[in-house]
């Protein structure tokens, strides 16, 4: 027994009382730190893998990091060496990443994420989804070569439509992408 019995029933009710609340504003007090050393923790961790990242020439636009090839390579080439630095293909799902990604490749012929390898006609992302929103250089898709199955951008240079399907075993710059969480 932690307290010793000292008065009647009322007085040790009483005390029980102040005993429980001071506990539970202990308690909340405690989760409030709890959360705000998470949240510290999180921000430390994102800072440092930015850092980390400018240190070894990625871009940043949130979520993501961003690497630009310095050598070209096949379209399945460019994946493997994404995925040995610990990211993919690029995956452009937006018109502001799409924006960004524009004036960062500034029109060079560049290999992006997107492939109908698997079902000719089915684009896909190298994450597995599929494409909602293509930019298309027009007429593409259109599997010239007889089979063109992975997807460039930078088709045309300062247009909003340029990506072409184009045969894979060609050699291209390429980004990766992967995410800073
Ligand atoms: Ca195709
Ligand atoms: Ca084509």
């Amino acid at each position: 027994m932690l307290f010793k019995f000292t008065g009647d029933r009322d007085q040790q009710q009483t005390r029980l009382a102040d005993v429980t609340n001071e506990k539970n504003e202990c308690k909340s007090n405690y989760i409030t730190v709890m959360r705000q050393l998470q949240n510290h923790t999180e921000c430390l961790r994102l800072l440092y893998n930015v850092e980390k990242a400018y240190q070894e020439g990625w871009i940043h636009f949130s979520p993501s990091i961003y690497y630009i090839s310095t050598e070209e390579k096949s379209w399945s080439g460019s994946r493997e060496d994404c995925r040995k630095r610990g990211a993919d293909l690029l995956i452009i799902n937006s018109r502001e990443k799409k924006d960004f990604i524009d004036k960062l490749l500034k029109g060079q012929l560049t290999w992006i994420g997107l492939t109908d390898s698997e079902r000719e006609g089915v684009w896909k992302w190298v994450d597995g989804s599929a494409l909602t929103t293509g930019f298309w250089f027009p007429g593409e898709p259109n599997s010239r070569a007889g089979d063109e199955d992975c997807v460039l951008t930078g088709y045309t240079y300062n247009s909003t439509k340029a990506w072409a399907d184009y045969p894979c075993d060609n050699r291209f710059f390429y980004v990766c992408e992967k995410s800073v969480y």
